[in-house]
């Protein structure tokens, strides 16, 4: 481990998450195994390499896959309330490694400290609520049209619930998935990206406690590191119920199709093309702070990421100006030093993709009001650090109509609100969308079914930041998953409905007469 990572406090962290310099990628609960190649985790924060893991062959995944078979079965028989329970002790054991897991996100990922505390804040919030939900996978009792009869419906687990999670959210979209369909009787697999696999072996392990805690049998919760053609294997595999796919459209597609395929079941989350509307009866000092941490937050790589900011004609200037002002304070460094505002993206690659779109933009006619660049120099050695822009646009452009992972703001004029929301609808993703005003009748216009096409639609808060109580997800090209709060724990659940007949006789539904 090379004197830098120990300077950051990172060597502790990850003694502390059981994480090693070569760790196996492939875990059922308190076994651990890989047989696969070796990868290896570096950090984008300062370029150094954090240690390696050994993925899942082909030979781990049947393992895996038999093991939550054969956990299923036991797992299923226990109450939803005793299963909440498991995930209360989960909520608790995050807790108490909150801050390793947190800093661990941060040098992984590259998302601030403040940003990855945050995210296992969320784990420990979405736990908190599942245990309440566990008592309450209510389904409806209705009143049967024959005498004496009894109909009701009722919930029952799915089975196999495979995970497959982005680099961005690398801790807390596993949890939202985990958390409730353990509750509902689920077992689950997850297979995290492959750019941030030491925090996915760190929450197996810490969940691994709690299993052997409660003498659990191995394949409740299990981790599959592994490329691309292991999580083929898990969406085309007819014995896992449900995926839960986040990451872009263009994966997503073919995700949901090779899941309709076989008749199972998908969650989707994709891509963002996230806006603000700010009006002329906006706040604009709250404007200007919801755009900027919507903006630059995590670097520009949230889905919920504030991409598009749609201006009335009589504040653009003003809040353009603003914007210029708050971009030339940002602070861009180390995640882990809490005065920088803004830290590295993923990998080199997301920084060539920053590099195309501000190329591809300016060749459409894109006007930098705040010019990009890729950062070098002391600090900045793993070349993964970038100046967030910002370009005055037309929504038309293709490179606006795309969601590119970076912090990249575009700014488009309006006159009429009417307008304004075509425009914010105009994009083919349907994550999450703001308005900023203090005007009643624009709001109400907005949040109305002529308003915001979006999953999310928010007055007075920015595009990102969404609390787990709520369902998250998106609509259109975002693929129309939910995820998290509210009543999502149907999704992880199959619905029956049961009729009762509690006479001697058997008279038949919509009156019909069948006498022998
Ligand atoms: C994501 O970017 O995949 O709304 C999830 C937010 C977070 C979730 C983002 N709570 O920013």
């Amino acid at each position: 481990m090379s004197k830098k990572v120990k300077d950051f406090g990172i060597e502790k962290t990850l003694k502390n998450l059981g994480i090693k310099d070569e760790n196996k990628g492939t875990s059922t609960g308190g076994k651990y195994f890989a047989s696969g190649k070796t990868i290896e985790s570096y950090s984008p924060v300062d370029g150094n390499l954090i240690a390696k893991v050994k993925t899942s062959g082909e030979s781990d995944y049947e393992k895996v896959l038999e093991a939550a078979q054969n956990a299923f079965k036991e797992f299923r028989l226990i109450p939803a309330p005793k299963r909440g329970e498991i995930v209360r002790q989960l909520g608790q054991k995050l807790r108490q490694y909150k801050d390793d897991l947190g800093k661990l996100v941060s040098y992984e990922m590259g998302k601030s400290l403040q940003e990855g505390l945050g995210e296992v804040q969320e784990m420990i919030d979405i736990c908190d609520f599942a245990v309440g939900v566990s008592r309450q996978l209510h389904g409806y009792t209705m009143h049967s049209e024959r005498p004496g009869h009894r109909m009701y419906e009722q919930y029952h687990p799915l089975g196999i619930v495979g995970i497959i999670t982005a680099f961005n959210f690398p801790v807390a979209v596993w949890s939202w998935n985990t958390a409730l369909a353990w509750i509902c009787g689920n077992v689950t697999i997850w297979k995290p990206s492959e750019k941030t696999p030491l925090c996915a072996i760190a929450c197996q392990n810490i969940m691994n406690e709690v299993l052997k805690e409660n003498n659990l049998p191995e394949g409740i919760s299990s981790v599959l590191v592994a490329d691309h053609e292991i999580g083929q294997k898990l969406v085309d595999d007819k014995r896992v119920a449900l995926i839960s796919f986040t990451g872009s459209t263009r994966v997503g597609r073919m995700v949901s199709a090779n899941v309709a395929q076989r008749f199972g079941k998908s969650i989707l989350e994709l891509g963002g093309n996230n806006a603000i509307i700010i009006t002329q009866d906006a706040d604009i000092n709250m404007s200007i702070i919801g755009a900027v941490f919507g903006a630059v937050g995590t670097a520009g790589q949230r889905c919920t990421s504030t991409r598009r900011l749609i201006i009335h004609e009589s504040v653009y200037e003003e809040v353009k100006n603003r914007l210029v002002k708050a971009y030339g304070q940002l602070k861009i460094g180390n995640p882990l030093d809490e005065s920088n505002h803004v830290g590295p993206l993923i990998d080199t690659d997301a920084v060539n993709l920053y590099q195309e779109a501000i190329k591809k933009g300016k060749k459409e006619g894109a006007k930098f009001i705040v010019e990009g660049e890729v950062l070098k120099g002391k600090g900045y050695e793993s070349g993964c650090y970038v100046k967030p822009c910002i370009a005055e646009v037309k929504n038309s452009y293709e490179i606006v109509q795309h969601e590119t992972f970076a912090p990249i703001l575009y700014l488009i004029k309006y006159k009429t609100l009417e307008e304004a929301i075509a425009i914010q609808n105009d994009v083919p993703q349907g994550l999450s969308s703001a308005i900023m005003t203090q005007n009643l009748r624009e709001a109400e216009l907005f949040l109305s079914q002529a308003g915001s096409d979006c999953g999310i639609a928010n007055v007075n808060i920015g595009t990102s930041g969404a609390e787990i109580g709520g369902a998250f997800g998106g609509e259109k090209e975002t693929g129309g998953g939910r995820e998290s709060g509210s009543d999502v724990w149907k999704y992880y659940m199959r619905r029956q409905t049961n009729t009762i007949n509690y006479t001697t006789n058997l008279p038949l539904a919509q009156g019909i007469k069948f006498d022998l």
